[in-house]
């Protein structure tokens, strides 16, 4: 019995750092009509975040990742393409946009939230 108890205990420990090297998808979409995304604020765990980004705009947009030293950048895409962002995050509060012209200024962006 005091086996298996070390076993579980063991196995949480284990479970930890896997859980906080965890990876988060998020999608959003550029609005049709507007020079804004889906969502203003979006939510991830610390590690690995991918955005991906479907653009339903007749306009050209993409999509970027910035804020504590990190900047990281996915394509620009026309309409029906899918911008992807994938980086490496800690805790923290971040900036998401556009870079395309002014858009960002325009409110073609975001807050992203690690934690
Ligand atoms: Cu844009």
């Amino acid at each position: 019995m005091k086996r298996l108890i070390a076993l579980a205990i063991l196995a949480l420990a284990l479970a930890v750092p896997a859980a906080a090297a965890a990876s988060t998808t998020l999608r959003i979409s550029a609005s049709p009509t507007a020079l804004r995304y889906s969502t203003s604020r979006l939510t991830a765990h610390p590690g690995l975040v991918t955005i991906l980004m479907t653009n339903r705009s007749p306009l050209r947009h993409d999509i970027e990742v910035k804020g504590h030293g990190v900047l990281a950048k996915g394509k620009i895409v026309g309409k029906g393409g899918v911008s992807r962002v994938s980086v490496r995050l800690k805790a923290g509060t971040y900036t998401f946009l556009c870079t395309v012209d002014s858009h960002a200024a325009a409110g073609m962006k975001g807050t992203l939230v690690v934690k």
